[in-house]
């Protein structure tokens, strides 16, 4: 689903604002008809995650409506015009006019319904949405699991996942309109051939059995243009681009490509259907122990992060997005993750912008076995469904380097695991679920390395479906606790035999101590800044003496919200080096001296 844009076809118009609220906890809303209009409705920001906006919708994960009303533009008219939902966490479903339009699960993916045949023209259109996001063992990310991360942490509400699970619309709505002949798809892969010549592959497919069209090419210096011939709705061109300014950090030179398709006709017709998107020119490939960036290695610094903040939990936020954006760079990092899920696809038009390597994850965090087999296999068909959303969505950003198709997924014997008490090989069943993912994303996306987080460094075989092997560890947190030395030879221990097992490069993406800004101690102790910062320290002198780790992703970029834990002071995880409100601990001015050499 193409990103929306406005240029002189394509319109957009952005329903974000103040919508009508209403929580439904007990399911009347469809009987009473509330797709029509709310019976006693409170006013609400679209976009934002409902749950830290009133005291009465903190830890609620019901059923909640949205309902707003709005005039199509009348110059749309004979357009194809639909609604694109930025981010619905959980499941919506989205009436117009009181006619359903249809249901869609998943939390952190856009998805669009037509509404050309529903539209009313001549008035005013209601549009409602309700959404809910119960925790529930069979979604993705999973809940109230028993025995699960949940049970471990004690968490409320009962998420098998370590964030708050923030509800509702938290993504833009917007009005999209185009010709009903139009680009439905373009997709871009990038090469680079001896002496500078890129090579930018342009698949597009379009609505209409139309044959012409043309791609443009160009940075302001240099202009490449191509036609395109479609048979059965597809085309495909190349464009070569002789001294090719490569994409990369620190240079993310950007091309603009317009896709145009044009009327059928002896000469050039006018221009039926436009669409813009951004390239950059560079090859990601792994070779040995190595992340090749445009054929050179790289090592990423950087962290996992969270969409989160103040009030608005997960919801929608430019500004917070760029200062994030400048204090990565500000800290030295070149990368971060989207843990533990897609985020906004403007953060990653940013990172193309400002040159961030972009490890872009799936929902699938928490995912566990026991139970049920058919759970099981619900799971795995939501995950394939994401996991092809995801990569649909972002394949053409130049920032994304890696799929990674799951976090932490549990083992069954997980406590023994941890207890040291099993090293027995994981059911394969458990294997070939990853496998299929692995498998699905290099069918969907064969220009791209695919990588999974494992859980305290495993299980080997989970580990081993993917070219880059992602690690987190918390030694000298969640055990080795204040003995950092001691926690430095298990990281140094496990990094060797995970090395010598897989012979992958191999980022540690995740490692981190909970620190409360503005505790200190000499020495330094649990929960003090000194401590986070003699911690990092280690890690990244262990990790600078493995050849083969590829990067670090420290935990967590700032502090962000959970859910409540005697583990996790005021429902915080407090393993940011920036706080929440985004100011530096000391940790953030330690990795900056480290990564800015
Ligand atoms: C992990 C998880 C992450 C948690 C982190 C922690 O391994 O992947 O979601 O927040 O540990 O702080 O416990």
């Amino acid at each position: 689903m193409l990103f929306p844009i406005q240029n002189d076809i394509r319109n957009m118009l952005d329903l974000s604002g103040i919508w009508d609220f209403q929580l439904d906890a007990d399911s009347r809303g469809i009987d009473e008809g509330w797709m029509q209009g709310l019976p006693d409705p409170r006013p609400i920001a679209v976009p934002s995650s409902w749950n830290e906006l009133f005291q009465d919708t903190h830890d609620y994960l019901g059923d909640a409506w949205y309902v707003r009303s709005f005039h199509a533009p009348t110059s749309w008219r004979g357009q194809r015009v639909a609604v694109r939902v930025g981010s619905a966490n959980y499941l919506a479903e989205v009436w117009l006019n009181g006619k359903q339009l249809g249901v869609h699960e998943g939390g952190h993916l856009p998805f669009e319904f037509d509404l050309t045949e529903t539209l009313r023209w001549d008035g005013s259109n209601t549009l409602a949405i309700r959404v809910e996001a119960k925790l529930t063992p069979e979604r993705v990310p999973p809940g109230n699991v028993p025995g699960g991360l949940s049970a471990l942490l004690r968490a409320y509400p009962a998420a098998s996942f370590d964030f708050f699970p923030f509800a509702g619309l938290q993504r833009p709505v917007v009005l999209t309109s185009m010709p009903v002949a139009h680009i439905t798809d373009v997709t871009v892969t990038t090469e680079i051939e001896a002496s500078a010549v890129g090579v930018v592959t342009v698949h597009v497919t379009r609505s209409d059995d139309g044959s012409r069209g043309r791609l443009v090419l160009s940075d302001g210096d240099t202009r490449v243009e191509t036609a395109l011939t479609f048979s059965g709705g597809e085309a495909e061109g190349v464009l070569r681009v002789a001294g090719a300014r490569l994409w990369g950090p620190g240079h993310p030179h950007l091309y603009s490509l317009t896709v145009t398709l044009e009327e059928d006709g002896d000469t050039v017709g006018p221009a039926m259907d436009r669409y813009t998107l951004d390239v950059g020119i560079r090859t990601i490939a792994v070779e040995g122990h190595n992340i090749l960036l445009n054929g050179e290695p790289i090592f990423l610094t950087g962290f996992g992060r969270h969409e989160d903040f103040p009030v608005h939990g997960r919801g929608f936020d430019l500004p917070v997005m760029i200062k994030d954006h400048t204090l990565l760079h500000w800290v030295g990092a070149n990368s971060y993750r989207t843990a533990h899920y897609p985020y906004a696809e403007e953060q990653l038009l940013l990172a193309d912008r400002l040159g961030i390597l972009v490890i872009d994850e799936t929902p699938a965090v928490g995912l566990f076995f026991e139970g049920e087999p058919h759970g099981v296999e619900t799971r795995l068909a939501v995950c394939r469904g994401q996991l092809d959303a995801l990569i649909a969505r972002d394949k053409n950003h130049a920032c994304v380097i890696a799929w990674s198709v799951a976090n932490e997924p549990v083992p069954p014997d997980l406590m023994a695991r941890m207890a040291g008490r099993s090293t027995e090989p994981v059911a394969p069943e458990t294997t070939a679920f990853f496998q299929t993912l692995a498998d699905d994303a290099h069918r969907l996306d064969p220009s791209r390395p695919v990588t999974l987080a494992g859980i305290m460094g495993g299980p080997l075989e989970w580990l081993d479906v993917c070219e880059i092997v992602m690690v987190n560890r918390y030694f000298g947190w969640y055990s080795h606790g204040g003995q950092l030395d001691e926690a430095a030879d298990a990281l140094s221990q496990e990094l060797d035999s995970l090395n010598a097992a897989l012979g992958k490069p191999i980022i540690i993406s995740e490692f981190g101590a909970d620190t409360l800004a503005g505790v200190h101690a000499d020495p330094p102790t649990l929960w003090s800044e000194e401590y986070q910062v003699e911690f990092l320290r280690r890690y990244l002198d262990v990790a600078a003496s493995k050849p083969f780790v590829a990067g670090l992703h420290v935990w967590n970029f700032a502090d962000f919200r959970t859910g409540q834990a005697t583990m996790r002071a005021g429902s915080l995880n407090h393993k940011g080096v920036f706080t929440r409100e985004r100011q530096p601990k000391m940790a953030a001015h330690f990795l900056r001296s480290r990564w800015k050499k």
